[in-house]
């Protein structure tokens, strides 16, 4: 495993999700399927969405928030399995957050085709919390760049069992996926999985 400072506030882990949390993540969206939401300007996103843990990450359009039941079955989000809140926790505290308990994981499912625009994320209150994003399957061109629109980007791979901690002067970043690679993935086939691990209401 290898630990890199890509940036203020970035820190890269390639390889260090695992089996264990593949396997909760795929349980996760075996029991509560992505689908594709509505953007509050009525797009269909082309990436396809879940989420497990007390709150869940939902657009529609009444606009973006983090609800506790999904909207499609009134049910609360399936739970988060112990090694996917492990990982994050783990991960965040080796970058300088300890004490990360994130509350939402949203899961995003890409195929081939499936892009996300830039933006920031902006739907939790809790902007001292960083980020942590875990990455499986086919490898992803990630984007990055300032906290205004417009300004200079940098780009880099997202490959399978990369963990990124973005918190600080990162945590406001405009950010987005340019495309997915090409490839076939053993368990995935076709597709990416990411999980965003977050923290929505202030920890204290
Ligand atoms: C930088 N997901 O779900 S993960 C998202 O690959 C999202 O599915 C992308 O952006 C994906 O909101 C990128 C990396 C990431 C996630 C959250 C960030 C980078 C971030 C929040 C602030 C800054
Ligand atoms: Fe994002």
């Amino acid at each position: 495993m290898t630990r890199l400072a890509v940036g203020p506030g970035i820190t890269l882990f390639k390889a260090l999700a695992g089996d264990e949390v593949l396997l909760a993540a795929l349980a996760v969206i075996e029991a509560c399927p992505p689908r594709r939401m509505m953007t509050p300007g009525g797009k269909s996103m082309s990436v396809a969405m879940t989420n497990c843990g007390p709150l869940g990450w939902v657009t529609d359009r009444d606009g973006y928030r983090y609800v506790a039941e999904d909207p499609l079955t009134g049910e609360p989000w399936p739970a988060m399995p112990a090694p996917m809140a492990l990982l994050a926790t783990e991960a965040a505290a080796a970058a300088g957050f300890p004490g990360f308990a994130p509350e939402a994981c949203l899961v995003n499912l890409y195929d081939i085709e499936s892009r996300m625009g830039a933006h920031q994320d902006r739907d939790e209150q809790d902007r001292a919390a960083p980020i942590v994003s875990v990455s499986f399957g086919l490898a992803a061109r990630f984007r990055i760049g300032g906290t205004s629109r417009g300004g200079m980007t940098r780009s880099f791979l997202l490959e399978h069992g990369d963990v990124l901690v973005f918190g600080g002067p990162a945590r406001l970043a405009y950010h987005g996926v340019d495309r997915i690679l090409p490839g076939r993935h053993s368990a995935l086939g076709e597709r990416r999985l990411n999980l965003t691990f977050r923290r929505v209401n202030e920890a204290r």
